[in-house]
């Protein structure tokens, strides 16, 4: 692939509802200027953007895979992105690496879930948009109805290019003095309209609407043209925010005489080649061969080995120039989401923020003494895709993901598998129960063993009471009944004891104990046997003080169209939710607030979707610990003691 100059390159994100045809679309690009002789498709698995092992499998795309497409001596660097939901986070990364969005509707499905995602998405960044009517060779499409509906969700701002009158209204409305000289004279002049539509799709206050059949190859010619036309050049970008070495803030214009500043967008783990870091080039010119330094990791890395990617094949590229992407392979310091720029002149763009995990799962090692291969293979992922968590949870020792859905989990757990060579099975989460009590007690505990050689005694009574704090321990002998020197003994059996309840195995907390008497022996007495009297008497105390089991409660924001408000609230108090409010968006719809159980919104990131069509989103976050109703809380003690039993009998 030949070089271009910054003026000549496009970088655009496809985005829509999975199966609009984002894939094919840019495949039948690549048809349109003789690139590949063939149209593969993405069932069958021969798309060149569609090439990683697992999108061969399934069908459709998990990841964003860069295809270049020279046309008219430019070169449009096409962002092919996996559908929604699962996938947000290989989106918001992306996102960064484009001038504008084309937004892939297919014609038979009108506007989908994923659409409007996708125009949602491109608000917040806001980006310019081209949508484009997919796949209008199908049977009963209806453009017209299409462009309509989507002037209804999205305003009237959307219109396509014949339709002059919708979009000299729209050019009007984006500046005063256009907006006056419409009204004045009824028109605007060839030069006002075109530099008007221009700025218009450039502020991303104009959405104009194509059509195409991919398949068919149909207005596939005519959407390149408007790409060239009608998306920024990279260098009319307005100057990326950005943080110098003494983390000043400070503006960067995308300038190839610039100083050198690149943000690696994606990582891709290749089985062939290796690490292969996406990297969009902001400002500056780079050779092959140029050293650069990652601020983030204060290393520097030589771009030894720099390539133009197209899907899985690569070209060498021995300069990239600001505004383009390219790919460097076998950087050892650097991960996604790092900027790339002089030692002596740093530059530190912002990181990518990802939406919170919906989705937390617990990943356990198929085979035991595992766990640390587990803890490095996902840590190595995470380095090329922060989109997902890692979580270890001290009180359930689980090790937990979060993500936004089961198939971005799942994928993970493949490659773990892959990279790591570890199997894991994916569990649902336990819940951190505590352990606590109502009442109080007044308990002896004593460890006497006197068989041959030397014995153990230690005897202790302590009162067990309710307490705010986590633990309180305090001391009231009388006349040496326990010697001062094993206090610190029983003080530490008790401790030890509040790590695994005995109830549920779970923490215990809430317990003030005060040690009041006891007795010692002259010989056998020493620190072992007082901790272990201590733990005795622990036991028995929590047992008899009227204990209960608490559990997490979460406070949840739900947003949802209207439509669904009822049957999200009806759930809710299935999960023995409570409503506390519900606020109107501007955007309509509504934000419900609610509390509910941890226990009960495991699985919540698939419930709701399902129960909206996957219009409905959640945040939620730990508000407080609760009693476990009586109920609940037997099943929870019972299931315990099952799995004692029988780790018991296995032994
Ligand atoms: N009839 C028709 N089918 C299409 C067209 N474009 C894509 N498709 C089919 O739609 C399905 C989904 O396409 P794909 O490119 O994988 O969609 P993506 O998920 O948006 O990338 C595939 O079966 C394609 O062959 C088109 O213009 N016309
Ligand atoms: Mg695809």
């Amino acid at each position: 692939m030949k070089g271009y100059i910054s003026e000549q390159i496009r970088n655009v994100i496809l985005l829509g509802h999975g199966g609009s045809g984002k894939t094919t679309v840019v495949e039948s690009a690549l048809a349109a200027t003789g690139a590949i002789s063939r149209l593969g498709k993405t069932e069958d698995g021969n798309t060149v953007s569609d090439y990683e092992k697992t999108e061969i499998e399934k069908g459709y795309s998990i990841q964003t895979s860069i295809v270049p497409v020279e046309y008219q001596k430019s070169k449009i660097n096409f962002l092919d992105t996996p559908g929604f939901f699962d996938f947000a986070g290989e989106i918001s990364s992306s996102i960064r690496a484009a001038e504008a969005a084309i937004i892939v509707v297919d014609a038979s499905a009108g506007v989908q879930v994923g659409t409007e995602k996708a125009w949602d998405v491109c608000k917040k960044a806001s980006i310019p948009r081209i949508i484009l009517i997919n796949k209008i060779d199908k049977e009963n499409v209806n453009i017209e109805q299409v462009v309509s509906d989507l002037k209804a969700k999205f305003g009237t701002s959307v219109a396509t290019l014949d339709d002059k009158d919708a979009l000299s209204e729209a050019i009007a409305e984006t500046d005063e003095d256009l907006m006056e000289k419409y009204f004045s004279e009824g028109e605007f002049t060839d030069e006002e309209f075109s530099k008007g539509l221009a700025s218009g799709i450039a502020s991303g206050d104009i959405a104009i609407v194509l059509t195409a059949s991919s398949t068919k190859g149909e207005g596939i010619n005519e959407f390149l043209d408007a790409i060239l036309r009608y998306v920024p050049a990279p260098t009319s970008h307005a100057p990326y925010p950005a943080l110098n070495d003494k983390d000043e803030e400070i503006e960067v214009k995308v300038d190839p005489a610039g100083p050198v500043a690149a943000f690696v967008f994606k990582t891709i783990a290749d089985p062939v080649i290796g690490k292969i870091s996406l990297i969009k080039l902001i400002s500056g010119t780079v050779k092959h061969g140029q050293e650069v330094f990652n601020p983030a990791t204060e290393k520097p890395e030589k771009l030894g080995a720099m390539f133009f990617r197209r899907g899985k094949t690569q070209s060498e590229a021995p300069e990239a120039v600001a505004g383009d992407i390219f790919a460097a392979t076998k950087l050892q310091y650097t991960h996604t989401g790092d900027t790339l720029s002089d030692k002596h002149n740093i530059i530190k763009f912002p990181r990518v923020e990802f939406s919170q995990p919906s989705l937390f799962m617990a990943v356990e090692p198929k085979s035991k003494g595992e766990d640390e291969k587990v803890g490095t293979g996902l840590n190595k992922l995470r380095e090329e895709d922060p989109s997902f968590i890692i979580e270890r949870n001290a009180e359930t020792s689980q090790t937990l993901l979060g993500g936004q859905g089961e198939i971005q989990i799942g994928i993970i757990i493949t490659k773990l598998k892959e990279r790591a060579g570890v199997d894991v099975d994916l569990l649902d989460p336990k819940v951190p129960y505590r352990e606590t009590i109502k009442g109080t007690a007044d308990v002896q505990g004593k460890h006497k063993k006197q068989s041959g050689g030397a014995g153990q005694y230690g005897d202790v009574h302590i009162k067990f009471s309710p307490t705010q704090e986590e633990f309180e321990f305090s001391e009231e002998l009388f006349g040496g009944s326990v010697p001062k020197n094993y206090v610190p003994a029983v003080e530490k059996g008790l401790r030890e004891c509040l790590i695994r309840g005995p109830l549920s195995g779970s923490k215990v907390t809430g317990i003030k104990a005060v040690l009041y008497d006891g007795s010692y022996h002259d010989v056998d007495s020493n620190e072992m046997a007082f901790k272990i009297a201590a733990g005795l008497a622990f036991k028995k105390g929590i047992e008899e003080a009227k204990p209960i089991l608490l559990e997490p409660v979460m406070h949840v924001e739900i947003f949802v169209p209207d439509d669904y408000t009822g049957d999200v609230m009806g759930d809710m108090n299935k999960r023995r939710g409570k409503i506390l409010g519900m606020e109107p968006q501007i955007g309509g719809g509504q934000k419900l607030v609610a509390e509910a159980p941890q226990a009960e919104l495991f699985k919540y990131a698939i419930n709701l979707r399902s129960m909206t069509q996957a219009r409905g989103s959640f945040t939620m976050t730990f508000e407080r610990y609760e009693e476990l109703p009586a109920q609940l809380a037997q099943k929870v003690i019972a299931d315990y003691k099952a799995k004692q039993e029988a780790a018991h009998e296995g032994h």
